[in-house]
């Protein structure tokens, strides 16, 4: 299923038996691995995949040089494919399910280590340029993650908060750990250009030292801000623009490369964090034949278009189809420096150096990375792919706010090889292979998924988080609706434990206060009764120890209100509200209601679905409810 066909295969042998080009001969000294990893990038939106609106003249050369690996996965959303990328584990082994914010009280720990960490112990010099989004507190910082410098917009360029001096919104050019001045909007049209030459004052500098550059671009994340000289060049409006721009920064590394004789002993890893951003339109760009886009699971929203480049090391205008991703990319960069992983700490990645160096053989080999996928959602996991085949053991939205429910079918089979649209459902005709991947799947989640897994590693957590800069917070109590408009209620009358709906099926509570009533007769102490959100912004009703708890998250801002008193096994009314002003309510049994006083309502639709029995593991704050055991009736949502 790799390359060209016999041909190039049957060239590709030859030509690595001419003596004088042995590939397997150890390189002099470790080589220099560059990663340019590209913000929001879809399947489709380069030219060596199909892109044809902008061009990519550079990426075009860069893969006829190189290896296209078109079964690389990233992750749904940003901060998750980062982690993984730097970590080699799936973000839920390491907490990092979702998007962190701005002030953000939690980042990637510390006490894990990256890539750069790895390769600074091998004598590396190593430095990020971009976009950091493993959290913005100073402990979190890049330099404090083996990075000798680092320049960049921290977190994402649509984050931008207002300064306290006033006027726009902006987001921070971070130095090192300081940062340097604040951008706004329109100043992030340089940015691509102050990365770049950035990044080729770093390989100048590092004269014969190894080096280690991860690249990771603001580009193409919406707001769109292509540079001056790029605008209005492509036929794809902004959006083609800016991939032209990015497609310029990457011939500029390729040449400095060149110029400075260092290809032979470099490996350029170009790929994107996840799918293209659908809802954005014409500023989204394209999963070209993949379903869904970024946010889901479906192939759309997390296989990215990527290509491995070292001429002389890694055969010339092959295409492999081999399962990859960002998980194995540190595993990858460790053996080729040299180094081996701490075995105390487990990866989920595998080196992709044998794929990299022979990616004719065909199979996963003992040596040869992965024959298998786990898909995550948060720490839901939705699908596991093991060859060929993928099933998807939970509904999945298209995007991360889709339209349509989700009660599709559970689960859904597919044969990527024949249809990597996946469009049909071919489980019926496979009963075998369904439950083969089914127990792959209960053994992924046990390990790493849901509410209780059995071997996840905590988050870096701070207790007193800041923003980088100071920014205008609303008076507690004082924010104002993100929206408005009349409130669509919800109510189900017999809804199954586990139910979950997504994007505007779920109850749509930005910037508006709500109420949420249900009757449950519990047979554990604990358990989620019902919740919408994440680590990001959401709510969660919950047991603890007989008890409800009625909490609620915005950002960093973690609020909570106990009910007066343990609920015993009989059936029993809550009713929970988050009210205009702000303040928390929970109601048990008609008694008398406990309030607090909030921050206002939530500014931003949560991303995560409405659940009922369970958060789907993607806990609002940090409690292991884990599943409800017992009935759940009569659940309704409507205006206070
Ligand atoms: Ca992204």
């Amino acid at each position: 299923m790799c390359g060209k066909g016999l041909l190039a295969a049957l060239l590709l042998v030859c030509g690595w038996l001419i003596p004088g080009r042995m590939v397997h001969a150890a390189p002099q000294s470790p080589p220099n691995i560059v990663v340019i990893f590209v913000d929001d990038l879809g399947y489709g939106d380069i030219g060596p995949y199909g892109a044809v609106k902008q061009k990519t003249p550079a990426l075009d050369r860069m893969a006829a040089e190189g290896l296209r690996l078109t079964s690389f996965y990233s992750a749904p959303v940003c901060s998750v494919a980062r982690a993984q990328l730097l970590t080699g584990c799936y973000g839920s082994r390491v907490s990092v399910p979702g998007v962190y914010f701005p002030g953000s009280a939690q980042g990637l720990n510390p006490a894990e280590k990256t890539i750069a960490e790895y390769l600074r112990e091998r004598g590396y010099r190593t430095a990020c340029i971009g976009k950091w989004h493993l959290g913005d507190q100073p402990e979190f910082l890049p330099l404090q993650q083996g990075f000798d410098r680092y320049l960049g917009i921290p977190y994402s360029n649509d984050m931008q908060r207002r300064a306290l001096t006033g006027g726009e919104g902006v987001v921070p050019l971070v130095r090192d750990n300081a940062v340097e001045r604040l951008l706004k909007d329109a100043d992030q049209s340089d940015i691509t250009r102050l990365y770049t030459a950035e990044a080729l004052q770093f390989i100048r500098d590092a004269g014969d030292q190894p080096f280690f550059l991860y690249l990771p671009h603001t580009a193409v994340h919406t707001p769109i801000w292509p540079g001056p000289a790029f605008r209005g060049r492509s036929a794809n409006g902004r959006f083609g623009d800016w991939v032209e721009e990015v497609d310029w920064s990457v011939g500029q590394i390729l040449d400095e490369l060149r110029a400075r004789r260092l290809e032979s002993r470099t490996l350029v890893l170009f790929t994107s964090d996840n799918g293209p951003w659908l809802i954005r339109g014409a500023d989204g760009g394209s999963a070209g034949p993949l379903r869904g886009g970024k946010g889901s699971t479906w192939e759309g929203g997390v296989r990215v278009p990527t290509v491995a480049w070292w001429p002389g090391r890694i055969p010339a205008g092959l295409s492999c189809d081999r399962i990859a991703g960002t998980i194995d990319v540190l595993p990858t960069c460790v053996e080729l420096s040299g180094g081996t992983p701490e075995p105390a700490r487990t990866l989920d990645g595998r080196s992709l150096v044998p794929v990299l160096f022979e990616p004719a053989a065909n199979g996963a080999t003992e040596q040869g990375g992965r024959d298998w996928h786990a898909y995550f959602s948060g720490y839901n996991l939705q699908a596991v792919r093991r060859g060929p085949w993928k099933l998807a053991v939970a509904a999945q939205p298209a995007t991360a706010t889709d339209a349509t429910d989700n009660p599709q079918v559970i689960p859904r089979l597919y044969n990527l090889e024949t249809d990597r649209g996946e469009q049909r459902n071919v489980a019926a005709e496979h009963p075998e292979l369904v439950r083969e991947l089914q127990v792959l799947a209960e053994q992924v989640v046990a390990e790493i998924g849901g509410n209780e897994p059995q071997q996840r590693r905590p988050a870096g957590s701070v207790k007193q988080p800041r923003t980088l800069y100071p920014v205008e917070e609303p008076e507690a109590g004082q924010r104002k609706a993100a929206t408005a408009g009349p409130f669509r209620a919800l109510e189900l009358t017999e809804p199954r434990n586990g139910l979950s709906l997504s994007g505007r099926n779920a109850p749509q509570i930005a910037g508006r206060a709500f109420r949420i009533q249900l009757q449950f007769q519990r047979e554990s102490e604990s358990g989620v009764l019902a919740a919408q959100g994440g680590t990001a912004v959401g709510w969660s009703l919950w047991l603890s120890a007989g008890q409800p708890v009625f909490s609620v998250r915005m950002g960093e801002t973690l609020l909570e209100v106990r009910g007066p008193q343990t609920v015993a096994g009989r059936m029993t009314e809550l009713t929970a509200e988050l009210q205009a002003d702000g303040r928390l309510r929970l109601t048990v049994a008609g008694e008398q209601g406990v309030e607090r006083a909030g921050a206002g309502v939530l500014q931003r639709q949560p991303q995560e679905d409405f659940c009922v029995g369970t958060d789907n593991g993607q806990p609002v704050a940090q409690y292991a409810a884990g599943e409800f055991r017992g009935r759940i009736q009569r659940v309704r949502v409507t205006a206070p």
